[in-house]
């Protein structure tokens, strides 16, 4: 029974293809593994489900031969199918406890949460992790709530024994606001997805969280 989830990472990395400068999901992740990114998630909300099938079983190849660990949003049956190492679902989707009667034990689930009632049921539910946002403004999800703020992010640091990874319009400019609250892991999309040079902008990011972590000690 896998029941002690935690990041081994503080950088979550998420697919979006319309969001990529004409390169595809596949080179996206070849680029974000590279440049040793520890935790990939496919997100897709536009395209067919076999096509996604088939951009899985891809990514399910690379992601483990890098011992990488992936996970798929929003499609339980998908994780399922490529042995995905975990799925991640929304306040709207099937309740926590039917997924995991469905994925088993092993499976890690996460669960996006804007609220301290959200957090709380999350973790009485069973999630192995939960995600925190939006932080900021973004464009990036379509019908995103109103940024929760830094409140929501500090209550969570403080309260919430499980793993949580903040996401939401994260840039360089703001991850030491973001890592200051106690976050341990951020999740970001377009300012890694629409960079020229993605490993570059990977290594900056990371140096950015290296030295917001240490600035705190
Ligand atoms: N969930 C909350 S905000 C968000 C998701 C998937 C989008 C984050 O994208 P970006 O480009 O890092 O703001
Ligand atoms: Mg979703």
């Amino acid at each position: 029974m896998k029941r002690n989830y935690h990041f081994n990472t503080d950088l979550y990395c998420i697919t979006a293809e319309e969001l990529s400068m004409g390169r595809s999901n596949i080179e996206v992740v070849k680029e974000m593994i590279a440049a040793g990114v520890k935790i990939i998630q496919y997100r897709e909300k536009d395209k067919k489900m076999k096509d996604k099938y088939s951009e899985c079983c891809t990514i399910r190849e690379m992601t483990k031969e890098a011992g990488v660990t992936f996970i798929v949003n929003d499609d339980i049956d998908l994780a399922m199918i490529v042995q995905a190492d975990g799925v991640h679902i929304g306040q709207d989707d099937l309740p926590l406890e039917k997924v995991r009667e469905l994925v088993g034990d092993k499976m890690i689930i996460g669960i996006s949460t804007h609220c301290p009632g959200e957090a709380q049921q999350a973790v009485r539910s069973g999630a192995d992790y939960i995600g925190v946002g939006p932080i900021f403004k973004t464009a990036t999800k379509k019908d995103v709530c109103d940024p929760v703020g830094f409140e929501y992010l500090e209550y969570v640091a403080q309260n919430i024994p499980i793993p949580f990874v903040a996401i939401g319009g994260i840039k360089i400019n703001n991850i030491s606001d973001v890592m200051k609250r106690g976050t341990e892991c951020i999740a970001i999309i377009t300012e890694i997805t629409t960079a020229k040079d993605i490993p570059e902008r990977i290594s900056l990011i990371k140096e950015v969280i290296k030295n917001s972590i240490v600035e705190e000690k």
